[in-house]
């Protein structure tokens, strides 16, 4: 009897792609007046004195293939330590590396703009998106800490913030700060400076991508977009271009950031 034709194994679907979150509609009937108050009144000061501040940007593209492919196992490592595990201690490490590099980058000026003062502790703020608005804390002294050690400040923070009992000793004495904007999407952004800090990078949605590998071939990427602003009156260009070139060769080859940890 004739035989039937073997058919190849069916490819298993792949997953379906994860449903964007959208707030429930709010329908207004009429105008209403809303006190500013909370998280929503230290933004409307803070960004009002940022806006005396002359802000340049600069952008540039990540490859974080190689930590993605590290993620599940060291998302692992740490469940097993109790901690949830993201890219964020590694952004926050990463750009602490880079700051002994460039020092200006964690300096601040006096009130008299006579002097530049730079700081000792590597403060790095943390935008975080909660139910009452905009906050950010800062993870203390990241020079010393190691990068589980910065996910464990990480767990401590985003509840606090998130339930409004993020106390002024987490807010205060940020020095330089990253904002993920990518948890909730968008690739580049245009972020504004918490004074008197003179830098701040927001970090873009992680896309799959096609990009040349080192033979010329196309490849699967992971590629993140970061924005920098920075205040022009003490940082040019260039010194934030090569401070971001540091940071992201810590993070497209995390070996390198191996051999440089203290
Ligand atoms: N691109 C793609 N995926 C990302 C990502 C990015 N840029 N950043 C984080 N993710 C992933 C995480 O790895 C995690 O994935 P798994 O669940 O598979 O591990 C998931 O998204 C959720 O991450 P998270 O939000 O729980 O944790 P985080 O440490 O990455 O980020 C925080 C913490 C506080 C930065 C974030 O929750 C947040 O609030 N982001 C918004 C910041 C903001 O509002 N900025 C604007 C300020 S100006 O108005």
């Amino acid at each position: 009897p004739p035989t039937l034709p073997v058919l190849p194994p069916k490819a298993s679907p792949s997953p379906p792609a994860p449903v964007p979150v959208r707030a429930a509609p709010i329908v207004i009937g009429q105008d209403r007046t809303e006190k500013i108050k909370g998280y929503t009144r230290t933004m409307v000061k803070t960004m009002q004195e940022s806006l005396s501040i002359p802000h340049f940007g600069y952008c540039d593209e990540v490859d974080m293939t190689e930590l993605a492919h590290q993620k599940a196992n060291l998302k692992e490592l740490a469940a097993r330590r109790g901690i949830k595990f993201t890219y964020m201690p590694f952004l926050i490490k990463a750009a602490s590396m880079a700051l002994h590099h460039y020092p200006i980058l964690n300096a601040i000026m006096d009130d008299k703009q006579e002097n530049i003062i730079y700081k000792a502790s590597h403060n790095i703020g943390i935008a975080m998106d909660t139910p009452d608005g905009l906050i950010v804390p800062n993870v203390k002294n990241t020079q010393a800490l190691s990068v589980f050690e910065i996910a464990i400040e990480l767990a401590r923070l985003q509840p606090l913030a998130s339930s409004g009992k993020i106390g002024t000793a987490d807010l205060s004495g940020t020095t330089f700060s990253l904002s993920n904007i990518g948890t909730i999407g968008g690739t580049y952004a245009k972020p504004v400076l918490i004074p008197p800090s003179v830098a701040i990078g927001a970090i873009g949605k992680i896309q799959s991508l096609p990009r040349f590998d080192e033979n010329g071939s196309v490849v699967k990427a992971h590629i993140m977009n970061i924005s920098w602003s920075a205040d022009h009156r003490l940082i040019d260009g260039a010194t934030m271009a090569r401070f971001s070139n540091i940071w992201k060769g810590y993070l497209e080859n995390p070996a390198s950031m191996i051999l440089d940890l203290k």
